[in-house]
């Protein structure tokens, strides 16, 4: 019989697309358990043909389920994650809560699905901005060890949520009314402009969260402690695709060519570098589809010693970045595949 799957934060704009990729992907689902604030609850979502009624997030929403999707916040995972596993579901969570956790698995499958069985209840979904660099970069970092890498993040307004794509939509309007449009979830004005990522920044060392959890996440991943990150992110008036600028430098040696040719059958990854017609990854293409789009494939010219190559990427956030992600590690998950 198929499995008992919950969503928690299905109201979200992640929560949405867990719905249309479960459908998409014929996730094998034999009820459906939607789960929301009180605010919500009550309210239908539809899935596969059915009204599904949307209950209030509780201690006992989770009995009887086999698989729990979070992407409900750091606070909500902290909080109902440990008693869905008590409850005997097994946790895919979006927030970046268990990330860090040694006893949670931080995965991305085209990288690291061995490291599913290891769970212990919880695994980890990764943060989009980490997602959308390493699915290219791993195939490379295999053949010819990545000892350093430069990113500079272009990130969409999906990554800080659905009203976050509203202010960014409205905002707009408001500006091209000629209209003030004061900041509500963003700290700065979002038409037209584009600011440090909105996460808190850390007074020492300068650096934003995401900046944080891309260095942190990238060594964990991709079982490395000794690979240099530096990152700057930054929140960009794009609605739901993340781009970023990929500097990296190899061990040995490495040439575009080598590169193009690892890349184009790497899983997950489309590249798109079309020089004579001028055309790479941009959001508008990357949005709605699942790869992680690479192009400007070419010699980094500040390393003469051949050893680095630039990049640049773009992918969907809502997709690739969090909910297919998740639904992937999810599909790999024995309660799934044994149900
Ligand atoms: C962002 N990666 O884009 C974070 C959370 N999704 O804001």
């Amino acid at each position: 019989n198929d499995p008992v799957v919950a969503i928690a934060g299905v109201t979200g704009a992640v929560g949405a697309e867990f719905i249309a990729t479960m459908d998409r992907r014929g996730f094998r689902v034999g009820q459906l358990r939607a789960l929301a604030s009180a605010r919500s609850a009550g309210k239908t979502i539809d899935f596969r043909g059915q009204k599904v009624v949307i209950e209030e997030l509780n201690d006992k929403s989770f009995e009887g389920v086999d698989i729990a999707l979070f992407s409900a916040g750091g606070g909500i995972a902290r909080k109902f994650a440990p008693i869905a596993v008590k409850a005997g579901a097994v946790v895919v969570d979006n927030s970046s809560a268990f990330r860090m956790d040694p006893n949670v698995p931080l995965v991305i499958p085209e990288i690291n699905a061995s490291r599913i069985r290891e769970h212990k209840g919880i695994i980890a979904n990764p943060n989009c901005a980490a997602i959308t660099a390493l699915v290219p970069l791993w195939p490379i970092h295999q053949r010819n060890r990545i000892k350093r890498l430069i990113l500079s993040t272009y990130q969409a307004a999906s990554g800080a949520g659905a009203a976050a794509m509203e202010e960014l939509i409205e905002s707009t309007r408001a500006n091209l009314k000629g209209e003030a449009y004061p900041p509500k979830v963003m700290p700065h004005p979002y038409a037209f402009n584009l600011f440090n990522h909105n996460t808190a920044i850390d007074p020492e060392t300068g650096y934003n969260d995401e900046e944080t959890k891309v260095i942190k996440e990238t060594r964990k991943i991709f079982e490395d402690d000794r690979i240099a990150v530096g990152v700057t992110c930054v929140r960009v008036p794009v609605l739901r695709a993340h781009c970023e600028a990929i500097t990296f430098e190899c061990e040995n040696p490495i040439t575009e060519d080598q590169v193009r040719a690892i890349l184009s059958n790497a899983p997950g990854v489309k590249i798109v570098d079309d020089r004579t017609k001028n055309y790479f990854p941009m959001p508008i293409d990357a949005s709605g589809q699942d790869d992680v789009m690479v192009g400007r494939i070419r010699k980094d010219l500040s390393d003469p010693s051949g050893h680095s190559i630039s990049m640049f990427v773009a992918a969907d956030q809502l997709l690739k970045g969090a909910a297919l992600n998740a639904i992937q590690i999810a599909e790999l998950v024995p309660q799934h595949a044994m149900a």
